[in-house]
Parts: structure tokens; sequence; C-alpha cells
């Protein structure tokens, strides 16, 4: 199984390959347009960066667990951005050292 950095690594990649800001990520995967991400939308995102099933879910349910702060039990815009953005830096600080 794909280490939990390879998989940020995908998700990353995904992420700024794909879509010109975190923002229309977010847009195009709330497919439902209600401004939330739920864990199934977010996990066809992580889906898409080319992680499989089994592991997409279990990665969408511990980020949404590690950060959703009113405790919806899904993304909003601002937590969804404050994801991505960590995301972004743990890549900074690995490839520092
Ligand atoms: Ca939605
Ligand atoms: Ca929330």
């Amino acid at each position: 199984m794909a280490s939990k950095k390879e998989i940020l690594n995908k998700i990353r990649i995904f992420i700024t390959q794909s879509f010109d800001s975190p923002q229309k990520a977010f847009d195009f995967f709330d497919k439902n347009q209600d401004g939330y991400l739920t864990k199934k939308e977010l996990k066809k995102l992580i889906k898409s960066a080319n992680v499989n099933a089994f592991v997409s879910s279990m990665v969408a349910r511990k980020m949404i667990a590690g950060l959703d702060e009113d405790g919806n039990k899904k993304f909003d815009w601002r937590e969804f951005k404050k994801a991505v953005e960590k995301l972004i830096a743990e890549d900074t600080s690995e490839t520092k050292v």
C-alpha cells in the first residue's frame, strides 16, 4: 500500500496541475453545489488523483476528522482551503531538508 506521503503527494499534484486554484477544485467536486464537500465528494477528488477506492475513502474520512472545524462532518470552502494549504506546506517542509 502506498505511504501516506505518496498519497498526499498524489492529491497535491492532482489539485495543483488540474486546477488553476483550490477554489476551482472545490467547485468542481462540489457536485450538488451546496457549498460543502461531503466525505463522498472528497473521496471522488482523492480517487481522481489516482488513489485506489479503499484508500481514498480512508483518507477522506481522516481529512474531515482532522480539519472539520465546525464539526458538521463536511468541508466548507474555508476548511478545504486550509486542508490544501496544509498539503502544500507539508511539501515545502519536506523538500527543504
Ligand atoms: Ca456538496
Ligand atoms: Ca465543516
